[in-house]
Parts: structure tokens; sequence; C-alpha cells
């Protein structure tokens, strides 16, 4: 009978999935998305985007996410719910960016006028008007001198889970500090989008949850805690700006009056929020080491649940906190669903087109590839955009899909392989994770059988979970994890797609390409 609400904010849309959990039963009884670019044209965002001149800068709009949640809540609302049955709330956001605000903000947060709409009176308290997001690249000279400050790339990825990457919220905070020092000095809090968010709902400034802190160059990763070195060489007097952090099963406190009065919502318990790759390793069920998880969203991530942090030596992966209480690896691509959307528009293509084209080329493309880096790369790391090709005509249409959806998948394999992970099955999930001609590419790659998932948004349903294991625990009435992932969180066994024995012997071969002219065009850079 208890409800139970998952939100994902993530780059393109805003998310809610409600489960109802009664003992052995599991429900989804309620699913709604909201797209930033369709339904709030207002901000003028290209997915999720706001127009930039720099391709290295890539930030969005806090108002938005809060115009989008108080639109979502009100559907909730009116969507045929029993509301008094309603118990706890949390939340999934995309990761890294994140939200200035200034003294004050506490105030309006707690006392928030439930007849006008909450982003207009947030306005008022922002310090910075707009929010770098986790494609950004500009802070390539940042991350340099945070790391030099610390005693080294070992040193941080050592401490933190990663080396010091431009998108993560250190390096961002350190550039802003040192642009706008009278806006950072102004700043009081420095929310990250997931924290942000879970302070708007419980009407109070949030914790962040060590999922979400790892990815800032700020935590210390067994301690989950700020790790004094990196906050001294980010910015100064950042501690007293950052929130605290507390385990992913926090109850931070109740849904506010604001929520209460604008919608009839009941006092439900606001848990802390996490980012969305550590909801969706619990959305996707994997709560024990062995399996990978590839989410094919905005990004395209390869993620994996640790028992102890193994960090890359290689520089490309990182460790983050699951909200577990252990720990994930993952890599992450940032040309992934743009990319192929690229490849898709420039053909005048539709998904199903798009998959046909796919389809109707052979395994391995005859020997032809391109490097996929429509947008600045995170793996691996290339600032300045180009896509290169070999043997292959740009204006050669299928050539073009079968090489990008390869590219991709060679790209995800070999740079996950600092995981240690033998591969045998993967869990899709993502936007482009219905697409099961993609899903053959990938498991004739890795040699891997590849699921699908009933609730298609792994983050979001996560999030529900997680509201439903943290209001359990704090109710006495603890969950194991394996429980909570239980039917909801498992792949759908008929959707197995099966690898091809011939094609992933061809693959073998051009793995081995593929790696080389990365890294000829790498050395060139
Ligand atoms: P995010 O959570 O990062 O906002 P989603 O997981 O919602 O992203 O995925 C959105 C993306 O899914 C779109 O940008 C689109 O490119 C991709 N997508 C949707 N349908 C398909 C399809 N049939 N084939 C390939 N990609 C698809
Ligand atoms: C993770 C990352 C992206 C974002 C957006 O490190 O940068 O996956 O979380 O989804």
């Amino acid at each position: 009978m208890p409800l139970y609400l998952g939100l994902d904010s993530s780059t393109q849309s805003l998310t809610a999935v409600v489960v109802d959990i009664e003992g052995d039963r599991r429900e989804v009884v309620f699913q709604s998305s909201l797209s930033f670019d369709r339904d709030l044209p207002q901000y003028g965002t290209r997915h999720g985007v706001l127009p930039n001149r720099n391709p290295a800068i890539s930030q969005s709009s806090a108002l938005m996410w809060t115009e989008a949640l108080d639109v979502m809540l009100g559907r909730i609302a009116s969507g045929g719910l029993d509301l008094s049955r309603f118990v706890a709330v949390s939340g999934s956001a995309q990761q890294h960016g994140s939200v200035y605000l200034g003294a004050g903000a506490e105030i309006v947060l707690a006392n928030a006028d439930p007849g006008r709409p909450l982003h207009e009176q947030i306005k008022s308290v922002l310090s910075r008007n707009v929010s770098p997001i986790w494609l950004d690249a500009s802070t390539s000279i940042e991350c340099a001198e945070i790391t030099a400050a610390v005693g080294g790339a070992d040193m941080l990825a050592k401490t933190t889970g990663s080396r010091a990457f431009e998108r993560f919220t250190g390096p961002q905070i350190r550039r802003f500090f040192k642009q706008e020092p009278a806006a950072y000095a102004g700043t009081d809090r420095i929310h990250l989008v997931s924290s942000f968010l879970a302070s708007l709902l419980a009407g109070q400034h949030a914790p962040i949850d060590p999922g979400d802190g790892s990815g800032m160059n700020l935590m210390d990763l067994r301690a989950s805690a700020w790790w004094t070195p990196a906050v001294e060489a980010t910015a100064p007097g950042l501690l007293a700006k950052l929130p605290t952090i507390r385990p992913s099963r926090t109850v931070i406190g109740t849904l506010s009056p604001y929520w209460q009065r604008r919608h009839g919502l009941p006092a439900a318990r606001v848990l802390a929020w996490s980012g969305d790759n550590p909801c969706s390793l619990i959305g996707t069920g994997l709560v024990r080491e062995g399996i990978v998880a590839i989410s094919m969203g905005t990004s395209d991530v390869i993620f994996g649940p640790m028992r102890e942090p193994r960090v890359d030596t290689t520089g490309t992966g990182h460790v983050f906190g699951s909200p577990t209480g252990e720990f994930m690896g993952l890599t992450v691509f940032s040309n992934g669903s743009l990319a192929r959307e690229r490849v898709r528009d420039a053909f005048g293509l539709s998904w199903k087109t798009f998959s046909a084209a796919l389809e109707a080329t052979p395994p391995g493309n005859d020997g032809r590839t391109l490097l996929p880096w429509f947008v600045p790369e995170i793996t691996p790391s290339v600032v300045s955009p180009a896509v290169h090709r070999f043997g292959l005509e740009a204006d050669d249409g299928p050539g073009n899909v079968r090489a990008i959806i390869e590219a991709q998948q060679m790209a995800l394999a070999s740079h996950s392989r600092w995981m240690e992970v033998d591969v045998k099955t993967i869990y899709a999930t993502g936007g482009a994770a219905t697409n099961r001609s993609i899903l053959q590419v990938m498991a004739d790659i890795f040699g891997a059988d590849v699921y699908q998932f009933e609730v298609g948004n792994t983050a979001c349903l996560g999030a529900a979970l997680r509201a439903f294991h943290g209001e359990r625990t704090a109710s006495g009435q603890p969950v194991d994890w394996d429980d909570v992932v239980r039917e909801l969180a498992e792949p759908v066994a008929s959707t197995r797609v099966r690898p091809d024995p011939r094609s992933h012997a061809i693959y073998r071969d051009l793995m081995a390409v593929y790696a080389a002219r990365e890294a000829e065009i790498l050395s060139r850079l």
C-alpha cells in the first residue's frame, strides 16, 4: 500500500516513477516525463543545455530544474493516486553540475509562498545565474592547478577515486572563483544538482551523499568526508560553503509546507538524493560485483558495483560511492546519444531507418571506422572535438551509422578493462537501450548477453527504491538490498540479445585496429 516516489533530473528531462510496495508485491503505479527543451521552451535550452558560442562551455539553469520539479509534483498530485499513501521520496540527478546560493536561501526555502511558483522565489537567492554541467570541458587549467596542489594525479585519484576531470565540481568551482571572485564571495552554499533539488523538497539545505560527492574531486572516498587538501586547493573558504556529506539513506526531513499547500501532498519523508549513475546501479539491481550495466542516456556510461575501491591507474575511469555503502566503478563517454543523433540527423534518418541502416551493413564495417568525437570527449580526453574517419566517406549514410555504433561500443569495451570484470552479461538502460539493433552490436563486441528492463529509466526507479530502503531503515524495519531490488529492478529474461561468435571474432581484430587509430590521433592532439 505505501507509495514511494523517485524523481530523476537528467540532462534533458525530469522523470517521475511511483512504486507501490507491500510485502512481496511490487508495482509501478505512475510514470511521467517532462522534456526541458519541449515543455519549458522559455529557457531556450537545446538538449537541456543553454546555448553558448564556446563549445567547451556547457551550462544549464537551476530555475528551469526548479520549475520542472513544480510542474512534475503538480502532475503527481493530480495523477489519480491516493496521496495519503505516499510515504517517501528520493531523487537522482545528472552528476557534477552545481548550483550557487547566497545567504538567506534557507529562509526562502523554508518559507516559500505556495501561491507563487517556487522558481520565481528562488531567483533572488541564486548567487550565480547559470549552472555548469557535466558536458563542460572548460576547466583544464583548473584541473592542472588542483592536481599540482594536492601532490599529483595519482594522489588525487587514490584519495578521491578519480584524477581531475574538467566536468567535476571542484575544478568548476575553482574556475568560478577565478573568473567571478565577487560572486564566489557572495556564495553561501554550493549544491550539486541532487542536493539542490532535495533542498527544494525539504525546505532546508540538504546534504550531499557519497555517491554524488565522489564526482567532485573534493571527497575522501574511503572516509566519505571532505578532503582538506583538495578543498583548500580549489578555492578559499570553500569548506564553509559545502553541504555536509551524509549516507544516501539519510532522511533529511519531510516535504516542506510549500509542496503540501501548493499541491496538497502529504508530509512524506524526503531522503537524500544521489547522482544518476549511483541510482541506476540500484535501479538495475546491481548490488553485487560481477555484472556491468551500460547506460545509453545523453552520456554513455559503463558501470558496476565494487566491494573495495580499485582506482583506475590508466586515469580514464572513476570510483564513486554506491548507495549500498560500498563502491562502484564507472567510465563515462560524452559522445553518447548526442553523437548518435548527429549521425541520424546528418542523413535525415528516423530511429527506425537508422536501425535499418545498421542492420543492412556488415559487422566490422569492412574495416571502416571513425573516432566519434562530435563534442568534447571525456574518455579519452579530447577537449577540441573532431570526427576522424578511416576508409569511410563522410557522405556514406549506412557506413557512418555502423561506424558510430561500433566506435562507441569498442570504446566502452576497451576503456572499461581497468574495472577487471569478465563481462559475460550486460544490463542495458537509458533511452538508446530501447534500440535492439544497437544492443546486437554491443553483444557482439563484448561477447556478452545483453538484457533490457521493463522500466527504461533505471536511475529514476533506483531513486524510488532508495526512498523505500531509506524510509524502512528510518522506521526501524530495515530491508536487505537484495530484497529492495527484487522484481522491479531485475532485467526481463525474454529480452536477452545473444552474441554472434563470428561477429565477435571480427570485433576482436577490429578492436586492436580501433585502439591503434585512437592512440595515433591522440598522439597528434
Ligand atoms: P537522459 O536521461 O540523459 O536525459 P535518456 O536516457 O532519457 O537521457 O535518453 C535520451 C536519448 O535516448 C535521446 O537523446 C535519444 O538520442 C535516445 N533514444 C531514444 N530512442 C532511441 C532509439 N530508438 N534509438 C537510439 N536512441 C534513442
Ligand atoms: C557521470 C557523468 C554523466 C552524468 C549525466 O560521471 O558525467 O553520466 O551523470 O548523466
